[in-house]
């Protein structure tokens, strides 16, 4: 299990740097696993039991994965949440997951205590104001750690929420066999060393930036330099300084390095690997990496419900606009989504996929569970592609009406449920249209009610207090009408055609 190698890297390098955050000291693979196991004893005072929800909102932070690693250690369910969820969602997630803890940012704390009472299962907050903090906290507890580490390789070790098409947000169940699958795939295929430096810049609530990410630096025995939250201008210089060998974006995150460098040419052909995911790469940056840093990017294709699936080679072509073959342990094929029959190669279908990465359900949705896999257990994804007679795939485009903007995914009737219950609301449909800087930006098409004021700021900002600020719409315009089949539903490729161009 993923535990296990860390546990070795831990006993063997105790002195090697694990993790560094800008600003602070370095943590030693040493006193990483120390501060891990008194969080562990703390979790266990705090009588959570193995399967307990532990929900976790705080920033990008050393207790953040002190928690992470901890609770995975005593068979608990790890619960990362976004710092910028606003009450509304924080108040959701905890109600659906009956999360048993929350640890949250203190500054939180008033905005917090006015949910507590809709929260019965909560039975614990713990406010933390810094790593300090935390590890003040839990200095009296025991550094060591005699209990065996899981071993059930179905053991759910995460629950990391997506949203639907059709429902609420739901809790993909991550085991610690689809974590250790996934790692040692990326790790064969990417080649990660222990004498890798990773710049990290990633979220960590995310797979991107938690699984692939950081575990990969770990369970490769590597060092990782953390920036609290991405930042192009520190990002280049540091990219420029020759200390990482590894680095990991998401489109937009390329797409300002790019920018920043205006023209200038930088190499950065030292890092061995660069990659890119969560979000299709465009073509014109692929191409002006290449220009600009002398570095072909590795796009690799993901999703929160089984980690990474396909990738581009770490030796050989890193095709442009392909997202490379299935790693290794993983099942691609390409299928005609009515009839989950295979299509030849070169037609494009949707993309399912199978292995031990995929993870085991949605947290107390059956329903769910079973309409996302096929009779014979071929996950779902929803995203259309082909594979070409070499065996490398290319996304077309999307099944499910869904949004990529910045690399976070929006799912548009999450949205206009809530433009619905604005007063100024009769109807409305929301898109995404295409942006070079996010991908997509978040669009919502309203037929104002009669009579009522609708004003597009306000309808924003409604939107941003019950929703994160990347899902609320960032432009609102107002039609008289909104194209409907004969069935009366939106057509939203013919919306996205008149509006976005
Ligand atoms: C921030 N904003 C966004 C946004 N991120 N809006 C739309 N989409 C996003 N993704 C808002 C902010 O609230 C702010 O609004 C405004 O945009 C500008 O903020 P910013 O400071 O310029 O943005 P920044 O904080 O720098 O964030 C941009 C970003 C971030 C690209 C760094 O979005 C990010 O870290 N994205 C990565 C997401 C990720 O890790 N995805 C992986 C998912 S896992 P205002 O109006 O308040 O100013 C997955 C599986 C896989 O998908 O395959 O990897």
């Amino acid at each position: 299990m993923f535990l296990d190698t860390l546990a070795d890297h831990c006993r063997n390098q105790p002195d090697k740097v694990a993790i560094q955050f800008v600003n602070s000291p370095p943590i030693t693979y040493g006193a990483l696993q120390s501060t891990v196991n008194r969080t562990a004893h703390e979790l266990l005072a705090l009588g959570i039991q193995p399967g307990d929800r532990i929900a976790v909102q705080l920033p990008k932070c050393m207790p953040f994965i002190y928690l992470h690693l901890a609770a995975a250690q005593i068979g608990a369910i790890f619960l990362p949440l976004n710092p910028a969820y606003p009450m509304t969602e924080l108040r959701y997630f905890l109600a659906d997951s009956s999360a048993r803890i929350l640890f949250a940012d203190r500054q939180k704390q008033p905005e917090i205590d006015t949910i507590l009472p809709e929260l019965p299962a909560l039975e614990s907050l713990a406010f933390i104001d810094s790593a300090d903090s935390w590890e003040a906290r839990v200095a009296s507890r025991s550094s060591e750690w005699s209990a065996p580490l899981p071993t059930d390789p179905d053991q759910t070790a995460m629950m990391l929420y997506t949203s639907g098409t059709t429902s609420r947000p739901k809790g993909a169940l991550i085991s610690h066999g689809n974590l250790t699958a996934n790692i040692r795939a990326l790790h064969r295929a990417w080649g990660w060393r222990d004498d890798d430096v990773l710049l990290h810049v990633l979220p960590i609530f995310h797979v991107h930036g938690l699984v692939v990410a950081l575990h990969g630096a770990l369970h490769a025995g590597a060092s990782t330099f953390a920036l609290p939250a991405f930042d192009a201008a520190a990002a280049l210089e540091l990219l420029c300084s020759r200390r990482f060998s590894v680095f990991m974006g998401v489109p937009t995150m390329h797409r300002r390095l790019h920018q920043l460098a205006g023209g200038r040419r930088f190499d950065l052909s030292h890092l061995r690997l660069m990659t890119s995911g969560s979000d299709r790469l465009p073509d014109d940056l692929f191409f002006g990496y290449q220009k600009t840093f002398n570095v072909t990017l590795l796009e690799r294709y993901g999703m929160t419900e089984t980690g990474m699936n396909l990738s581009n080679p770490l030796n050989g072509e890193r095709r442009v606009g392909s997202v490379g073959k299935p790693l290794p342990g993983v099942s691609a094929r390409v299928v005609d989504p009515a009839t989950d029959t295979p299509m030849p190669d070169g037609e494009v279908g949707e993309v399912q996929i199978s292995g031990a990465h995929v993870c085991m359900g949605y947290w107390q949705q059956p329903q769910l569970t079973a309409a996302a896999l096929t009779a014979d257990g071929w996950l779902r994804t929803g995203d259309m592609g082909l594979r070409e007679p070499d065996g490398y795939y290319t996304l077309k485009g999307r099944a499910k009406d869904l949004i990529i903007t910045g690399g976070l995914n929006v799912y548009p009737p999450e949205v206009e449920l809530v433009l619905m219950e604005h007063p100024a609301v009769a109807a409305c449909a929301v898109i995404g249209c295409p942006d070079e800087e996010w991908g997509e930006q978040v669009l919502a098409a309203i037929i104002p009610r009669g009579g009522a004021d609708a004003d597009e700021a306000e309808i924003c900002a409604f939107c941003r207090g019950q929703l994160a600020p990347y899902k609320a719409p960032r432009r609102v315009i107002f039609v008289d009408e909104l194209p409907a089949n004969a069935l009366g539903k939106i057509q939203k490729a013919k919306l996205r055609a008149d509006i976005c161009g």
